[in-house]
């Protein structure tokens, strides 16, 4: 919140001083980074000073988890407080999904409407637009959009970027939108006359599919899913990073002129694929594109972390950094990411990755700094699973969360801030194939029988953990889940199913 000169009168009253305590809240949410990419996370290979310098101001988390191992369902989780899993639709979805939330389920942006704040949601969104899936005419303004969700500003990719259509949408239209290119998008058959990655592969210029992404060739990209159109409004990739953080920037500079705190969701492209960060992030380290678009998620933070000082308000600004989900090398495009890894492990040596029911599909990093009330260069191995965050900031920010609201959230404030190094008794996480998994204070963790292939079947090399019978680990002595130990246990096997079943059944929270 802006400082200002104020009255000594108008200070002295309560309602202005409960206002000026509450801090700004920023959540910057990376793609796809792993617990082991970042240099504070012990990351030999690859240098990230400005996460560095957050984490020195902060709190650095070691058992913190998204809700799942893919994004859809893990941004629907944080942003409403309701596990996905509850929710149909929810899986990864397609760049004209109909939008996901409905404008009169409750958000994180609403709850903190309801505490004052100016709301705004930066980036990659992956919820859908829209009232209809497939019926969204991108020419005009768009009848639902995060506006509609408690958002005030909005400036985001409508999926991702590996999924058209290729442009930003600004408060519900496409920005820069260029009349003589009218967008038309389709994820059934390409359009007349347009090149597609199968037909012309010569046109791939910029980074040839490994797998998939062979429809619409954007930008000499292949995508996932067909368009036509887009002129002037289509993103370059490289400058994606360049566009998220100078809007970013632009809302934090107009806020501070204003008396409301700020919320701002800033979630990076980066290091979701393809990645293709700007020249001057290029070759700075040995893993090659997967790495320098790590160096270029540093420099956003960076950029971020630097408007909050020059602005003088740095100091009452929560800043919470994690991922939506573990990582994955290659996944569907030749940046050799797997191949120049150099020893670096992406998980930080966590079993499977993205999309697996192992701890490396959502174990991620977690960094809470607010340098007026957190002190610096903390650790915690306190655990914390995103969908808590709503619940646990409406208590930071005061404000309470109406009947039926955030129905999975709840409030672990004092574990977000650092003050209590245990958290929640248990987490759940969602696998690709909708599997759950319960991972436990006491460091126990079951994955419910489901069916599926031992390995990601359609290109990335990472193990699922899907198995038809229950697995039990105890991570305390095999962090890495080698050992499936329900046979020899089979009470505490029982007991954490009986949990996941409670909680399912709405019986438990
Ligand atoms: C997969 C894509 C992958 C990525 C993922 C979603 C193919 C072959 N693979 O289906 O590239 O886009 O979906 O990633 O299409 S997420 O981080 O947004 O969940
Ligand atoms: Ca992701």
């Amino acid at each position: 919140m802006k400082k200002r000169w104020v009255p000594a009168v108008l200070a002295a009253t309560a309602a202005y001083s409960a206002q000026a305590e509450k801090p700004n809240v920023i959540i910057i949410y990376a793609d796809d980074l792993g617990y082991g990419d970042l240099q504070s996370y012990g990351a030999k290979n690859v240098e990230t000073p400005n996460v560095n310098r957050l984490a020195e101001n902060g709190v650095t988390f070691t058992n913190a988890h998204a809700t799942a191992s893919t994004s859809t369902p893990s941004r629907y989780s944080l942003l409403t407080g309701e596990y996905a899993w509850r929710k149909p639709g929810t899986e990864i979805a397609p760049g004209n999904a109909g939008m996901i939330i409905r404008p009169e389920q409750y958000t994180i942006a609403d709850m903190f409407k309801s505490a004052g704040y100016n709301t705004a949601a930066l980036g990659k969104w992956h919820l859908g637009l829209g009232d209809k899936t497939g019926q969204q005419d991108w020419n005009a303004q768009l009848p639902t959009h995060p506006g509609d969700l408690g958002f005030d500003y909005s400036y985001i990719m409508a999926a991702t970027a590996d999924r058209v259509p290729c442009v930003f949408i600004e408060d519900g239209q496409v920005a820069n939108w260029d009349p003589e290119a009218p967008i038309e998008v389709s994820y059934r058959g390409n359009f007349p006359g347009e090149p597609s990655g199968t037909e012309n592969p010569e046109l791939l210029y910029n980074l040839k599919s490994s797998h998939g992404h062979s429809d619409a060739i954007v930008n000499g990209i292949g995508r996932i899913g067909f368009m036509k159109g887009g002129g002037k409004a289509l993103w370059k990739d490289e400058n994606i990073a360049d566009s998220i953080t100078e809007h970013a920037i632009e809302f934090i500079k107009k806020n501070a002129k204003t008396d409301e705190p700020f919320f701002m969701y800033f979630a990076t492209n980066d290091v979701h694929v393809p990645r293709f960060p700007h020249d001057r992030f290029r070759g700075k380290n040995q893993m090659g594109l997967r790495g320098d678009a790590i160096v270029q998620f540093d420099w956003s933070v960076g950029q971020i972390m630097n408007t909050l000082e020059e602005l003088g308000i740095a100091d009452n600004t929560l800043v919470i950094l994690s991922s939506d989900n573990g990582p994955v090398t290659d996944d569907g495009y030749i940046d050799y990411a797997e191949e120049l890894l150099n020893g670096h492990s992406p998980t930080g040596g966590l079993r499977g990755g993205k999309y697996s029911a192992y701890e490396g599909g959502t174990m991620v990093p977690l960094i809470v700094s607010w340098p007026e009330k957190i002190k610096g260069n903390q650790t915690s191995d306190a655990l914390i699973s995103q969908i808590d965050w709503l619940a646990s900031l409406a208590s930071i920010v005061d404000t309470r969360i109406p009947k039926g609201g955030a129905p999975d959230s709840r409030n672990y404030a004092d574990a977000l801030l650092g003050k209590d190094k245990v958290g929640s008794d248990w987490v759940i996480e969602q696998a690709n194939n909708n599997s759950l998994s319960l991972r436990t204070s006491d460091n126990w963790k079951l994955i419910e029988p489901s069916d599926g292939p031992a390995m990601v079947p359609w290109g990335p090399k990472i193990e699922t953990g899907y198995r038809d019978v229950p697995q039990l680990f105890n991570l305390s002595s095999d962090n890495g889940e080698e050992k499936d130990v329900a046979a020899q246990n089979p009470e505490k096997t029982f007991e954490l199913l009986k949990t996941l079943r409670e909680v399912k059944e709405g019986k438990k929270q």
